[in-house]
């Protein structure tokens, strides 16, 4: 079976007024799309249009990746939009629903960061950080410990080595995300971008991640 583009649990309108319609609507049913039809278009004719994408994505940086030398660069662009943008879609929520982390989690990022604000803070400099497009993540390593890191273009965790199910946060820093309403200035997305974290879904994320 063919990778087929996620519905969206919301409207275009619902995360306004921090991401406008427009945004969504190209970001979602235009940008992702493509990821999609890309995708499946590299993997007609390998064998692999039905292999799960994260066993995909696991091995696409390695030699012994199964899938042909010459499919390997748009399986990798095309194959990390598609996981990065479905994820994106799951983590964030409505504005008018505001959430906050899980006592469990916030604890947790109080441990590691120093408080909430430090988090953020840490968050907002790795994320202006990024030279170009990309990605910034919170994931949750082997030992429980949380990692602010980032991948350029459509690169993911899951391509290091990480599971899938250990990246409990996401963020797209790509221009199409932010640029018709925010411009140049990324700090100001990031500064919006706290408005429509679904917190509820990331602490579930993170519950899953240090469950034995
Ligand atoms: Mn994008």
């Amino acid at each position: 079976m063919s990778h087929t583009l996620p519905v969206l649990p919301y409207a275009y309108n619902a995360l306004e007024p921090h991401i406008d319609e427009l945004t969504m609507e190209t970001h979602h049913s235009k940008h992702h799309q493509a990821y999609v039809n890309n995708l499946n278009a590299a993997l007609a004719g390998t064998g692999l249009e039905s292999t799960p994408l994260e066993e995909l994505l696991a091995t696409i940086l390695s030699p012994t990746s199964p899938v042909p030398a010459d499919k390997r660069t748009a399986v990798r662009n095309n194959g990390g939009g598609h996981w990065n943008h479905s994820l994106l879609w799951e983590i964030i929520a409505p504005s008018a629903t505001p959430t906050a982390p899980s006592p469990a989690l916030l604890a947790k990022i109080n441990e590691q960061f120093g408080t909430f604000a430090d988090f953020k803070a840490q968050w907002k400099a790795a994320s202006l950080g990024i030279f170009g497009s990309g990605w910034a993540w919170l994931i949750v390593q082997n030992d429980g410990s949380l990692t602010i890191s980032t991948t350029p273009n459509q690169d993911n965790p899951p391509m290091q080595g990480v599971q899938s199910s250990k990246p409990i946060l996401a963020m797209d820093y790509w221009e199409h995300a932010y640029y018709i309403k925010h411009k140049n200035l990324r700090g100001d997305y990031i500064d919006a971008s706290w408005n429509f974290i679904n917190w509820n879904v990331v602490s579930q994320r993170y519950a899953n991640a240090i469950a034995p």
